[in-house]
């Protein structure tokens, strides 16, 4: 899945495709660079980020939506939490709805999830965006938030969503310490591949790999990282990774593949 943020103030791509025709021409990049899946954002989560009105958020994400839909096949999502923008985006052409707030925002977000009928990726934070890193607490990271995604994947279903419809995502960086929360719910992913649900995972260019690594790398220069990352979701067996950095994703995804399929089936 790959990464187009419409915005002015995200923390990877400090808007560099906030007009509509530079985030329409880097979507189409994506493409080329072999994404199934792009996912279109038009507010940052970033902590302090500046909130957006729905009139704005939907003024960003359309005409990407619509420029792009349909083309080679790829599948669109909405990365919203407003349940205003993900109907207009699913009328567009997107067939999913990211949420960071796991349908939580709004009273609507669950009804409107079933009665679109959309995919929906049901994400974990702790917290809202604001103030989501002044103090995260877990007893067990992975643990928790595997528990917390299943009482929301339940909550998703009583309302109407259909259970094929449902994806999961751990929510790295949002409402986790960045070193003492973000790598064991990353070494412990099985625990929620094992709910059943397909697992999509953002670790790309977030500020722990900077942490992990001097503390000074900003977030174009997180790419070794951010594989890492990718590969440590695959190998728990992730079914989709949300990355800025396509083409290398790919790359490295098709060498692991290739060497573990060869690994399994023998010379
Ligand atoms: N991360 C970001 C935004 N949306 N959605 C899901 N499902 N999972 C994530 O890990 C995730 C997400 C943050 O990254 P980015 O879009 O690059 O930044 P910003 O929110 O500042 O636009």
């Amino acid at each position: 899945m790959g990464v187009v943020n419409v915005t002015p103030d995200s923390f990877s791509e400090a808007g560099r495709f906030r007009e509509p025709a530079a985030a329409i021409a880097h979507a189409r990049s994506l493409i080329a660079d072999g994404a199934d899946m792009l996912d279109i954002g038009g507010e940052s989560t970033r902590p302090g980020a500046d909130p957006v009105g729905v009139e704005e958020e939907l003024a960003r994400v359309l005409p990407v939506i619509e420029a792009i839909r349909g083309e080679n096949g790829v599948s669109i999502s909405i990365d919203t939490m407003k349940p205003q923008v993900a109907r207009a985006a699913i009328a567009a052409g997107a067939s999913m709805w990211n949420d960071v707030t796991a349908l939580g925002y709004s009273p609507e977000s669950l009804p409107l999830a079933a009665e679109l009928g959309c995919d929906v990726v049901l994400m974990h934070m702790q917290g809202e965006p604001r103030s989501m890193q002044a103090d995260p607490r877990y007893e067990d990271v992975a643990g928790e938030v595997a528990e917390a995604l299943a009482a929301r994947a339940e909550a998703a279903m009583a309302a109407g969503v259909r259970r094929e419809a449902i994806w999961l995502d751990p929510g790295i960086g949002f409402g986790k310490h960045m070193t003492r929360h973000n790598l064991p719910l990353l070494a412990g992913l099985d625990r929620l591949v094992g709910l059943g649900f397909p697992v999509l995972l953002g670790v790309s260019r977030k500020s722990f790999i900077s942490a992990l690594d001097g503390g000074e790398r900003g977030p174009r220069e997180r790419l070794g990282g951010s594989l890492a990352g990718a590969l440590a979701g695959a190998a728990a067996g992730v079914a989709a990774v949300r990355v800025h950095d396509v083409r290398e994703t790919v790359q490295a995804l098709n060498v692991w593949r290739a060497i573990t399929d060869r690994g399994i089936a023998g010379p």
